[in-house]
Order: C-alpha cells, then structure tokens, then sequence
C-alpha cells in the first residue's frame, strides 16, 4: 500500500476522535465477540450471507457485526456521549469484491448520543465532518498533494433525498449514477430496515445515510427505537429471533433504553474517499476482500 494512504488515515482518525473528545464523548473499547449483534436484516443494500458464530465456555457467540446494541446499552447506563473504534466482521457475498468498496473485515468509528434525533445528529455529523477535514491540504501537503491533489473538501450543509425519490428516479442502480451526478456529500434518509432505526407513526424512518461523490455511502446512522412494544413489533415483522436480543429486551421492558441517535463512519470508506483508492484493498495493509485468501 502507499504510504500516504496509512498517513492520511491516521491524520482522520486523529481528527475524528479528538474533536469527539472534545465534544465530550467517552470513548470506549471494542468487543469483538458478542452475545447480540446487530442482525444487518432487513437492509434494501445488505449482502451478508452468514454471521460467524464462535463457542467459548459452552456459550454461543457471534463475531460482532457492529455494536449498535452495545451502543444503545450504554446509552440506557447513563453515558450520553459515547464512541468506539469497531472492527466489525460481515461476511460479504464474494461477489461485493468488485464493487470497490466491500470489506469483510473493516472498522467503523461508531458514536451515539442520548437525546438527539435525526435532525440534529446530521448536523452534528456535518460538524465533525468538516471539522476533520477542513484542513487536510494544509496539514496533509505533501501526502495530498502526491495522491489527491483535487480533492474537494466538503462544504456542509449536505443536500437531504429520500431514498423513494432516489429509487424512483434512478432504479435499481440508483448509488452507481448518484454518485456520478454529485459533487459534495448527500444524505439518503427513509431507508427502510433494521428494526433499531426509529420508525414513526407515518411510517417514517429517522435513519441517514451519507454518500460522498464517486465512492458512495461512507456513514451509516439513525434515530432510535427504544420503546419495549415498537421493537417488539418491528422484530415480529422482520423475523428477528429474540432471544438473540434478551438484554436489550430487557432493558426496553424496564423503560431503561433512553432515546438518541448515532452513526457509524467506515473509516476505509472515508479514506478511500479521501485518498481516492481505486479500490478498498488498496486502503488496509491486510486487506480483507470478501472472497477472497487473505495473507497475513
Ligand atoms: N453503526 C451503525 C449505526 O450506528 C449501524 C451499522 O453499522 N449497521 O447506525
């Protein structure tokens, strides 16, 4: 890999996690076993065909996917900033090795804050974005100048589509000829899926997702559910078994979970973008392309 590459990341996550710091968040470590992970299902963009599962001590775990029930929990333990650099683990359709930018190891900044929605967690997002990058060409010289001497820094605010509109305009294909028409970052909002996303009356969902130009979506995030008898429902609908979820219930049945909202970054995902890799190999020193052998 290039050396600027791992120079620029390091740079980004620099950042990231002192500007979060600063806005005083906790930082907290990994788990990368898990009792309950988040189950990527429903979602109109999933691909994942199998969630690792591992026995230690005669109990079943799964290789995390992300932490979003880890996030919410401690949320519920009276944390109202926190975040966490996830190695999650999903195992890709092998066929997601061409798209460019499918991992199935990677690792995603992901933060969560008690009592945001939607709305003010996209702002702060666009905060942090541009406070992250804001500077890159003059504290990156050099590495930017040798790998992306044109890239746009972003100007937030980021235009908001709803993912109908997207889908009724583009189809099926409607990321690859987003990405070709946009010159700063959008938001997709009103995607349909994952139970913990917030969902309103209306049938709404609160949830966000970031897509920079030629790369597409670098940052998963959403309002949350927190209420026992809505997850429940949303479980019910999808087919989600509970009982992979008891401590969440839980705590949603005692009335613990505290409304919030959050995000994950995929931290390749930006770097790439930033450091315009043609591919996401090209972004880890281990690189872990579904499908294919790894070495190291
Ligand atoms: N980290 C994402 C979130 O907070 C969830 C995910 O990675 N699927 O919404």
């Amino acid at each position: 890999m290039k050396k600027e590459v791992l120079y620029v990341q390091s740079y980004l996550l620099n950042r990231l996690t002192s500007f979060l710091y600063k806005n005083g968040f906790v930082w907290m470590l990994p788990v990368i076993l898990s009792k309950s992970t988040d189950p990527l299902f429903p979602d109109p963009s999933g691909s994942v065909i199998a969630v690792p599962e591992v026995e230690i001590y005669g109990q079943k775990l799964f290789l995390t996917q992300s932490m979003i029930v880890h996030k919410q929990y401690m949320i519920s333990q009276g944390f109202d900033r926190i975040f966490v650099l996830s190695p999650n683990i999903r195992v890709e359709r092998p066929e997601r090795a061409s798209t460019g930018k499918h991992l199935f190891e990677f690792t995603q900044l992901d933060f969560e804050i008690a009592e945001f929605d939607d709305i003010k967690a996209r702002a702060f997002i666009e905060k942090m974005l541009d406070s992250t990058l804001r500077y890159i060409k003059i504290d990156m010289n050099i590495e930017m100048k040798n790998i992306h001497s044109s890239f746009r820094i972003p100007k937030p605010p980021f235009k908001v589509y709803d993912y109908r509109d997207i889908l009724a305009e583009y189809g099926e294909n409607w990321e690859e000829m987003l990405v070709k028409s946009i010159d700063q970052p959008v938001w997709i909002v009103n995607i349909p899926r994952y139970f913990y996303d917030m969902q309103d009356e209306d049938g709404r969902w609160h949830n966000y997702d970031l897509y920079v130009p030629k790369y597409g979506e670098i940052l998963s995030g959403g309002q949350r559910e927190y209420q026992y008898d809505k997850i429940i429902r949303k479980m019910e609908r999808d087919g989600i078994n509970r009982s992979k979820y008891t401590k969440l219930l839980e705590l949603a049945k005692e009335g613990r979970l505290r409304p919030s909202a959050g995000a994950g970054i995929g931290i390749e995902r930006l770097v790439r973008w930033v450091t315009d890799a043609v591919h996401i190999r090209e972004i880890q020193p281990f690189p872990r392309v579904p499908g294919e052998n790894i070495e190291l």
